[in-house]
């Protein structure tokens, strides 16, 4: 390793890793890095899977090949030796912003366990110049602002695979860049990003304001422009047609380069459609099947539907798409008959209107699509698939139960472990031994130490050092200043009002105004959030003013500042989460029961030693099952009863404002004389009339019971070693969680690699 970085700096800057910058070194690093990964072998099998995904949230690459190669503790020695600092080195590294949160952040796990697992499998997606947009703080408000990522040299690589995309009107040219994906002492795997040459970010105006229309120069500038309004979900039509168009091309040509019959597609290839934004992939296969295979309508879609199996990801109604055949007249005029061919055939399978894939507004429902033409539907955490039987998709589920499975939602602990907390992860080693890094149900051996007063207290000095390290990165980068005695308290997650970071807000208000009352906590308390709310969500934003404005009010009050702090992380996104998650106390998981399909940051945060409060909601039902009510913290309304108030319409929030007068001040406390004299009074107020007026995530409903278990949480914490206990007992369970588990459950039920 040494020699061969010497070289690359000399040759490129004409230096050595004495006087070389971090920049510099970043780039040597990442070129050597990036033969290796060349040189891994590839994994190969009969059946190949293509995972198509809108998203990939892959996170900075170089410390998580080094870790798969087996290099990072050579490399981390190798910059010691010549006085730098490998972590610094990491900084140098943009984090490709190419997802949301989690469905985005999954595909990344499932791609790197895929590889781990020696499976044959790639992923399929596109190449956003500026990804997700930057989030940053003005005015106590969130601005967004362009994301760029790509650098001249970089983890891509330009294959010079190119292919052509028509649509309505004119066509495309799609470019293949591939970035591998290392296997943890395994071998390598792909991911496609197609990308648009045409794409111009000279069109980028104010924040991330650009011209929607000019479809050729803004395909793949940013990650799901805004659909507010109706350009921006055109828009959106036009780059899921990209995607699964330059798939379903690259599908058929490797298929064909492999010597096998794309006319028998199945027993080559298996598609893994991440929900439905890829779902165009079944009508554009039957297309090319049939137009350019020669295959009849009926072989191409009994082909297909043995082909693709779906993911679905959430449960909101607003969150499923449908799409005006209009628009798909406009983008895809050549998919139209095809849509209109899938939707007779499935009105003969059913006349049910409810599993229609033409409903009689005219509109595309593509779910249904993957659900009629797919052999696999799997929901995301046990409760969820549940969820999806019995109610959202019960219909389908009638006509088609065999189809139906669960698979819980995991995490690569290569990174969400091993690279994010290195203390805990040596510390583990000497412990229990090197065998969970590759098996992670070995963790459970952990368990032997659960009353070993010694062990109790390591964990708990861990974690104080890495409490004390999240405390000196948000000094430098945010200038704010962590108690790291104090407890730390973390909800880390998409801003949405049904995960309710609102009702967390008002747990704040509520120990404020006690603290201003002269109930001085036992123990100062830290909470923290790191949340990006989607650019046209308003409310979404209101919620992020109202925290930051009661964290200044709280920073402007001698009386409160030194037992209370609300802090939220700017820019929150997969780097901040990889120091965040080790050093969280009071994991936070309270959306409204049933709205969660799994949460994984719940499982990023137990596995890291953060003790879980939380509802019955998602995976957090599986991850109590698994550590037991000892070592959990659940409040709040069961599932059932949520749906049940739904159904019958019987929750009211001004009810339970009046006849609470605690929660009443609580709100009221949103557009009082202190928030408005550090806030915007109208975004205040628009905020405050929502939760009175609607709350349709039912955020007061489970608020009192949510402040009791919190207190109650607060003061079992100062039982150091009970809660310590707990910790561990959170660590040990967290095996179960693991993407390997859940990947070779998507290989033994669903793809048979
Ligand atoms: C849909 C239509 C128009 C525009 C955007 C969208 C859109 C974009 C992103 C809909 C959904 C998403 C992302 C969903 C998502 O991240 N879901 C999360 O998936 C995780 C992995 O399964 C789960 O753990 C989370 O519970 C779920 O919320």
């Amino acid at each position: 390793m040494e020699q061969r970085l010497q070289d690359i700096l000399n040759e490129r800057f004409g230096k050595t890793l004495t006087d070389a910058s971090d920049a510099e070194i970043y780039l040597a690093l990442m070129l050597f890095t990036k033969e290796r990964v060349e040189a891994m072998p590839r994994n190969t099998g009969k059946r190949k899977l293509y995972y198509v995904s809108a998203e990939f949230l892959i996170g900075k690459l170089l410390s998580n090949h080094l870790i798969n190669l087996g290099l990072f503790d050579e490399a981390k020695a190798l910059l010691a030796r010549y006085g730098h600092d490998l972590a610094a080195i990491e900084e140098q590294e943009n984090e490709p912003s190419l997802g949301n949160g989690g469905l985005g952040r999954l595909a990344a796990c499932f791609l790197d366990s895929i590889a781990t697992l020696g499976l044959y499998g790639d992923g399929a997606g596109l190449n956003y110049h500026d990804g997700l947009f930057y989030q940053r703080f003005l005015h106590d408000q969130q601005c967004e602002e362009k994301n760029p990522w790509i650098t001249p040299e970089s983890w891509l690589t330009d294959t010079g695979v190119r292919f052509t995309v028509p649509f309505g009107g004119f066509s495309l040219e799609s470019v293949l860049y591939d970035i591998r994906v290392s296997g943890y002492q395994s071998g390598s795997n792909v991911l496609h990003l197609f990308d648009t040459p045409t794409v111009d970010e000279s069109i980028i105006g104010e924040g991330i304001s650009f011209d929607k229309s000019d479809i050729a120069r803004n395909l793949t500038l940013f990650l799901y422009p805004d659909d507010s309004d109706e350009a921006g979900r055109l828009l959106r039509v036009y780059q899921q047609y990209f995607l699964v168009s330059s798939t379903a091309q690259l599908i058929l040509k490797e298929t064909k380069e492999r010597g096998c019959d794309v006319r028998r597609l199945h027993e080559h290839v298996a598609v893994q459609i991440n929900d439905t934004h890829p779902t165009m992939i079944v009508p554009e296969l039957v297309r090319l099947l049939t137009e350019q295979e020669g295959m009849t309508m009926d072989d191409a879609i009994a082909e297909v539907a043995k082909t693709c199996a779906y993911t679905n990801h959430t449960i909101l109604a607003e969150a499923l798409e449908t799409w005006p055949m209009d628009f798909m007249r406009r983008a895809v005029p050549q998919l139209v008959p095809i849509f209109e061919e899938l939707d007779r055939r499935a009105k003969q399978v059913s006349a049910d209107p409810r599993v229609a894939i033409l409903d009689d507004q005219d509109r595309v429902h593509m779910a249904h699509i993957d659900i009629h033409y797919g052999y696999s539907v799997n929901g995301v955490a046990a409760l969820h698939t549940e969820i999806l039987k019995e109610t959202e998709l019960h219909p389908f589920y009638e006509l088609y139960p065999e189809k139906f499975n669960n698979k819980t939602n995991g995490i690569t602990f290569r990174r969400w472990l091993m690279h994010c907390n290195q203390p805990l992860t040596a510390y583990l080693e000497t412990l229990i031994g090197p065998d969970f890094r590759k098996d992670a149900d070995a963790l459970s051996k952990l368990l032997a130490f659960e009353t070993d007063e010694s062990v109790l207290r390591a964990l708990d000095a861990i974690k104080q050092q890495n409490k004390r390290a999240l405390a000196a990165f948000l000094k430098e980068t945010q200038g704010v200043t962590l108690d790291p005695d104090s407890i730390f308290d973390i909800q880390i997650k998409r801003l949405h009002e049904y995960k309710r970071q609102q009702m967390n807000l008002l747990y704040a208000v509520h120990k404020y105004l006690e603290i201003k009352g002269g109930k001085i906590p036992a123990r100062p308390l830290t909470m923290i959030f790191g949340a990006k709310a989607a650019p046209a969500y308003t409310i979404a934003k209101d919620i992020i003013h109202a925290i930051l404005c009661l964290g200044r009010v709280i920073e402007n009050d001698p009386a409160v500042r030194d037992h209370l702090k609300v802090v939220m992380v700017e820019n929150y996104n997969v780097t901040k989460a990889e120091k965040l998650i080790p050093a969280c106390e009071i994991s936070e998981q309270i959306s409204l029961a049933s709205k969660e399909a799994s949460g994984t940051g719940n499982m990023k945060l137990m596995l890291n030693g953060a003790v879980t409060l939380g509802t019955r909601d998602g995976a957090n039902v599986e991850i109590a099952e698994l550590v037991g009510e000892d070592n959990i913290y659940t409040f709040g309304k069961s599932s059932e009863e949520v749906i049940r108030l739904y159904a019958e319409h019987a929750y009211c929030a001004a009810d339970l404002c009046k006849n609470d007068a605690h929660i009443a001040q609580l709100v009221d406390f949103l557009v009082g004389e202190e928030m408005r004299s550090v806030g915007d009074a109208a975004h205040l107020e628009r905020l405050h009339h929502e939760i009175v007026s609607k709350d349709w995530f039912m955020t007061l409903l489970d608020l009192a019971e949510y402040i009791t278990v919190k207190e109650r949480m607060l003061a079992d914490y100062e039982d150091r070693m009970a809660w310590t206990r707990k910790a561990l007992v959170n660590i040990a369970k967290a095996g179960f969680f693991s993407s390997d588990r859940t990947i070779a459950a998507y290989n033994d039920e669903i793809w048979h690699l």
